[in-house]
């Protein structure tokens, strides 16, 4: 990157990775990898004599040689799972001190500190280079680098998790991973294998398996989703008191889904797009923000809830609970290498009871042996922005070089440095630990069907809809009748309405006798639709004008103006990608560049559409889409036609989404005027 755009926020991280930048000028040398200088790059050294004849190449060539071999060991293994991500710089900054009385962590407390963040979004399923738009779970990784030391909250945009035991892990990703004869599927769970384990097998995965079925599935943006810690958390007030914790991110935007038909089309005609997105965004002025927000629960109240607060298969009620927002992160920079920066990143867990958060702990240290080797906290992006100092020693890629004479504590010098500290970010808790060695559960573990029906029962219709509609997708893909009779079997234990749907359209079988009775409990914040925009806005929203020879540029050249005001961005497709003539100009004069050829894009990328000219399939798909449309001129009739309306005229038409009834604002153009006209349909893309 390196942009000018992004130079105006230099934040302590910023400034320690410069010092392992470099950046290619027009008089940059060519070198070896040892600095030497490189005269020619493209001819293997041959032995000439009998030249022009073939010649052996010689292998002394030490030059040719050190570029194979660089080339050759370039990939490293990828993540075993969240394997595809996408990440940007970015910084917190806590609110005021709220949170004191829960913690003494400055980064959480302190406002006058800026504490630089990185963050990597991911999915879970899918290989390096797998799409985007896939329906999984969405990772949402943030790396704190504070002034005690780095401290990351490794989340997903889905509050709860599949399983209850860390044990369980490889179970899980065996099965959600392509099957091991001949590896399909990528970037999705739409086989058997996934559906076995998660029905009757594993019975807690119930209620994430909703979450993943819901539109939460297939976000609109990695900027439009919620993160969720998911693991109890623990922090420590200055009176040493303990405090049990949820973290939550919370987007500034709101939290938006594509629809099914969207997503899937994306995968293939844009698999970077929330990539792309990410960084076009940044790079446009548009930083996507979220709020942190925590539940907390003191110590004394652990045991007060009907079920287990250290249970990942469970979220805390809002109503029981409520979120505390502490601070705000913006992400305002994109990455200037992906693989130094984005792949070679590495989070971390933090200690607490929470079973699953413990066994990760391992599994994310040790990990990174087979991913980075050793040694990896000291590569860039990694390494903390305070000093670090220990007698940890030597190891593969060893970068730091430490003075003295003593590489042990307590030693001769003892009175010396480095000598342990007892404050700062990580404060060790005196627990009293009793009880009998087991592999077991806590017995309200056992229980795994009354949070997937308070989700069910807390969506919107359309939300309903589509996660009947993402069953039917997932199990109509397993062809194992083993796998899709019985899955809606299990279904059956969280709603038999539900179950009885999608039974019907994949040839399940459902169980009448389910002896769990509805509880009807619904908690509201679970619909993603309770998170709108605090006020309406279209910032960072990508706009689509379709333009033929002959539009009207005095009408477009004013609401592009308008769109960029309120921080859209706006995109002119065209018959061809180059001079298009608005009225009044012929071919040879300077016409008007478009940034699109209309097969070059499809409006599934795009938020909204404007045509001043004519594309009856774009204003179909759009609207299948439920994206806003305005039209203007003829542009109306278009709309009209491509539609079917009854109407004479119509400047714009919104379904908003599916559960809601369609609505098809009739204005004239006569009547309104452009600016109205846009206004109208900002207003309805912003809601
Ligand atoms: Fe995990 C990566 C999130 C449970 C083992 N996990 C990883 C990443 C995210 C999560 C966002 C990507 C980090 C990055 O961008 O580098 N994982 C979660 C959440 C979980 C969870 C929210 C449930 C609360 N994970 C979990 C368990 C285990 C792991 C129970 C193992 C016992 N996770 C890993 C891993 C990964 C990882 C294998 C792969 C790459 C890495 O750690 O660094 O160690």
């Amino acid at each position: 990157m390196s942009s000018s755009v992004q130079a105006f926020f230099e934040t302590a991280k910023i400034k320690d990775l410069s010092h392992d930048t470099v950046e290619v000028t027009a008089k940059t040398g060519l070198t070896t990898d040892h600095g030497v200088p490189v005269p020619d790059t493209d001819n293997w050294w041959v032995e000439a004599h009998q030249w022009p004849r073939l010649c052996p190449s010689l292998l002394e060539d030490q030059i040719a040689r050190e570029k194979l071999h660089r080339f050759d060991h370039e990939r490293i293994p990828e993540r075993v799972v969240h394997a595809r991500g996408t990440g940007a710089h970015g910084y917190f900054r806590a609110f005021d001190d709220r949170a004191r009385k829960y913690t003494v962590a400055g980064v959480l407390t302190d406002p006058s500190r800026t504490t630089p963040t990185f963050v990597r979004f991911s999915t879970v399923q899918g290989a390096r280079g797998s799409a985007d738009t896939v329906r999984d779970a969405r990772g949402f990784a943030t790396k704190f680098y504070t002034e005690e030391g780095n401290w990351d909250i490794v989340g997903n945009n889905i509050p709860v998790f599949f399983i209850q035991d860390a044990m369980k892990f490889p179970d899980l990703v065996h099965a959600v991973k392509p099957e091991p004869q001949n590896e399909v599927p990528q970037g999705g769970a739409a086989h058997n294998n996934f559906w076995d384990f998660v029905g009757t097998i594993t019975a807690e995965a119930s209620h994430m398996v909703m979450w993943a079925m819901s539109p939460r599935g297939i976000p609109r943006s990695y900027r439009m989703m919620q993160g969720f810690g998911v693991n109890t958390f623990t922090l420590i007030n200055a009176e040493n008191k303990r405090f049990f914790v949820k973290f939550h991110w919370i987007p500034e935007l709101g939290v938006h889904s594509l629809v099914w038909d969207e997503a899937l089309k994306i995968c293939g005609q844009d698999p970077d797009f929330h990539r792309k997105d990410l960084e076009e965004a940044i790079n446009s002025g548009a930083p996507p923000k979220w709020t942190l927000g925590i539940q907390v629960i003191p110590e004394e109240k652990e045991h007060d809830f009907e079920f287990d607060i250290l249970d990942a298969t469970k979220l805390w009620p809002e109503e029981l609970v409520p979120i505390e927002e502490i601070g705000e992160m913006v992400l305002n920079r994109t990455v200037d290498e992906f693989f130094p920066e984005t792949e070679q990143v590495r989070f971390a867990r933090a200690i607490s009871d929470d079973p699953l958060l413990q066994g990760r702990n391992f599994s994310y240290f040790d990990t990174q042996l087979s991913r980075l080797g050793l040694n990896w906290e000291q590569i860039p992006i990694n390494r903390p922005v305070c000093p670090v100092m220990n007698h940890n020693r030597d190891g593969a890629h060893q970068m730091r070089i430490t003075k003295g004479k003593v590489n042990y504590w307590p030693n001769r010098f003892s009175a010396g440095a480095p000598i342990p500290l007892d404050h700062g970010g990580y404060i060790d808790f005196a627990q009293k630990v009793n009880g009998i060695k087991a592999r077991a559960r806590g017995e309200k573990f056992k229980e795994h069907f009354n949070q997937a029906e308070l989700f069910l029962n807390s969506l919107n219709e359309y939300e309903k809809r589509h996660v009947i509609n993402s069953f039917t997708f997932e199990l109509s893909h397993c062809d194992d009748p083993l796998v899709y009779e019985s899955y809606t079997k299990v279904l059956s234990n969280v709603n038999l309405d539900l179950a009885k749907a999608v039974a019907a359209n994949v040839g399940g079988h459902i169980n009448e006798s389910v002896t769990r009775r509805s509880h009807g409990q619904k908690s509201v914040s679970l619909s993603q639709s309770y998170y709108v925009p605090k006020k309406p806005t279209i910032k960072s929203r990508r706009i689509a004008i379709l333009v033929a020879d002959g539009f009207n540029q005095l009408e477009v050249d004013a609401i592009r103006a308008m769109l960029k005001a309120g921080n859209a961005i706006s995109y002119l497709i065209g018959p061809r990608r180059s001079k298009v003539y608005p009225a009044g100009q012929k071919e040879g004069d300077a016409g008007v560049f478009v940034d699109h050829n209309f097969e070059g894009q499809r409006s599934t990328l795009f938020d909204a559409l404007l045509i001043p000219g004519r594309c009856i399939h774009w204003v179909r798909e759009a609207f299948g889409h439920l994206k806003p449309i305005g039209a203007i001129g003829e542009g109306v009739e278009v709309v009209t036609r491509a539609l079917k309306l009854d109407v004479p005229q119509v400047a714009f038409a919104s379904p908003g989404d599916s559960s809601v009834t369609v609505s098809y604002g009739v204005v004239t153009t006569g009547k309104y005027s452009i600016t109205s006209a846009v206004t109208d349909v900002l207003e309805i893309a912003s809601g």
